[in-house]
């Protein structure tokens, strides 16, 4: 592991080692370029190293959730299982910083806690929490949408007798749920994912559900043997196809038909076919499922009534059913007998919007209806997603005007990837940009290989400092929006939304025009002599 010395000078500081961070160096350093990591956790893998609760796996298939770069290395890596664990990506990770020898490059236990703008050298200052100071002409912020806990706390969280973890902060030894009785707070893609694997260990788990999600089955097993060979034999050509999808998944089949010009018998039938597939494939059953309330209604109906039938009880049923929300509003959820799960003899389904959470005792969790005695909590209660992790470091661009202040009524960005007054910073897959509506390993190359040809393009022309002009950045805001608003994403209170953290904006986040829209987009601005960028040729 690297150790940076204080007064250390780079081109590039890259804060966050995970998918971005790693590939982000790699591709710098290709180029000649002096870059450094500086990474927060003891090992690399950013989302795959913190997330290590029971059942954590990516719902993407494992194919197409890979880096796509490096033939050779798409080759000699072979998955194990259709949706890969977060073990497996853990090892797939580490093994890229091995095979393309990054370690050096990496400074691990290092958290990067301001990055100031300096106007006459047009370099950023970065320090660390380990009192170094860095300067760098470019940082690039590569600190995942998904990397900072939702820091919501419950009265009396602090006198709780037993055991309680976050899922995003798992202990790297796993937690023994051996005849303990568990509570776990949140029913989002975390808890969905690790409730049945708890329940199958301990004695009780009582599941605190705010508001109920859509999950569907992911029928996850060995990677079949048929796809495998086919991607083997096609991977260019596959990855190709996947990145002219809008999400950048090939593998849900998007169907174009719109959903009401379907009879009701052949919706099912599509529907069924589509839910046995598993995955992300029942999203794609049509092609107005996103804009039309009415279709989306057919596909959110059929959940509900599979979930009707997995679910014994018809009162536990309806309460694990969604109502509020259309389905993929909300990050659709992809899990392994989540529903069943509430056939178990010891799982209780406790609804909060029928009893209010009031407090954590020192034995449990009360509600306005009473008090439900554990030994452990799990609080998996998800992130303060997009902006969390910018919000961390104190960011000041021009004039020292911090980034917290800049984005005080949400986040503004030119294309999620600069914003205006921050010259040199680059965001990866920031606000703004398709990340978490697109196969984030698709987005996060993209966006590097955009950030590292401008890079380049500014060193060809012995250019100092980029910076997205403020017109430019209000446009693209304008049209984030306007591609918004008539789809059904503003209609969930979802972290996509912002709504999840408390006195947090809400302001849809990511860009839904779809990733081929976007990647073109900014290719043409690239092309345009990175228009809407002021670019100063002041190297200094
Ligand atoms: P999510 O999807 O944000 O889920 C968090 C859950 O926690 C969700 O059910 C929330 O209910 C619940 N929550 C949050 N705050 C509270 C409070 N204060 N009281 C009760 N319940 C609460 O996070 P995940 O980690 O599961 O998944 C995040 C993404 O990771 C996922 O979408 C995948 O992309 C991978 P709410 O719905 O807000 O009412």
């Amino acid at each position: 592991m690297a150790t940076g010395a204080a007064g250390d000078s780079f081109d590039a500081v890259i804060v966050g080692a995970g998918f971005s961070g790693l590939y982000m160096l790699h591709k710098l350093r290709g180029m000649g370029l002096s870059a450094r990591i500086y990474e927060a956790g003891t090992g690399v893998g950013g989302t795959w190293y913190w997330n290590r609760y029971p059942g954590a796996r990516v719902d993407i298939e494992s194919q197409e959730y890979s880096y796509s770069f490096s033939p050779e290395l798409d080759d000699e890596w072979v998955w194990s299982e259709r949706y890969a664990t977060q073990p497996e990506l853990l090892r797939y990770l580490n093994h890229v910083a091995d095979r393309f020898d990054l370690r050096p490059d990496i400074q691990l236990e290092t958290r990067v806690t301001t990055a100031h703008f300096d106007e006459s050298s047009n370099r950023w200052t970065i320090t660390t929490d380990r009192g170094e100071c860095i300067s760098a002409r470019y940082c690039v912020m590569a600190t995942g949408c998904l990397s900072v806990p939702n820091d919501a706390t419950f009265p009396g969280m602090e006198t709780f007798q037993g055991k309680s973890w976050h899922t995003n902060n798992w202990p790297r030894d796993g937690v023994n749920f051996k005849g303990q009785r568990v509570a776990v707070i949140g029913t989002g893609s975390s808890a969905i994912q690790s409730i049945p694997i708890i329940a199958a260990e301990a004695d009780h788990v009582t599941v605190f559900q705010r508001t109920p999600n859509f999950s569907v089955p992911a029928h996850n097993g060995p990677v079949d043997p048929v796809i495998a060979a086919d991607w083997k034999a096609n991977r260019a050509q596959r990855r190709k196809e996947a990145r002219e999808t809008g999400f950048g998944i090939l593998m849900v089949g998007n169907n174009e038909t719109l959903a009401l010009e379907d009879s009701p018998e052949a919706r099912q039938a599509n529907y069924q076919a589509r839910w046995e597939i598993g995955g992300f494939a029942l999203l794609g059953g049509y092609g107005d499922l996103v804009v039309d309330t009415q279709a989306n209604d057919t596909a959110a109906e059929f959940v509900r009534g599979k979930i009707r039938e997995i679910v014994k009880d018809p009162a536990v049923a309806e309460k694990l059913a969604p109502k509020s929300f259309p389905i993929g509003s909300k990050r659709l959820c992809v899990d392994t007998g989540y529903y069943d799960t509430f056939n178990r003899d010891n799982v209780t389904l406790v609804d909060l919007r029928e009893e209010a959470l009031e407090a954590i005792t020192p034995t449990g969790v009360r509600t306005t209806r009473g008090s439900h005695d554990v030994d452990t909590i799990v609080y998996a209660i998800g992130f303060d997603a997009m902006t969390g992790a910018l919000g961390k470091v104190d960011i000041r661009g021009r004039g020292g005007e911090t980034l917290k202040d800049e984005w005080a009524d949400g986040p503004r960005t030119y294309l999620g990837l600069m914003v205006a007054g921050f010259p040199n910073l680059f965001i990866v897959t920031g606000p703004g940009s398709p990340s978490v509506l697109c196969n984030m390993a698709v987005a996060i190359e993209q966006h590097v290989e955009w950030i590292s040809d401008c890079i380049g393009w500014m060193g060809e022309r012995q250019m100092g400092a980029i910076e997205a002009t403020t017109a430019a950045q209000d446009a693209w805001v304008e049209h984030v929006n306007e591609v918004a608003a008539p789809t059904i994403f503003p209609l969930a209170n979802s972290w996509y939304m912002g709504a999840n953290v408390p006195g947090k904006p809400q302001v849809f986040m990511p860009y839904i025009g779809g990733f081929p829209v976007y990647r073109d987009k900014c290719n043409e601005v690239a092309a345009n002599g990175y228009e809407g960028f002021t670019v100063s040729s002041d190297a200094r």
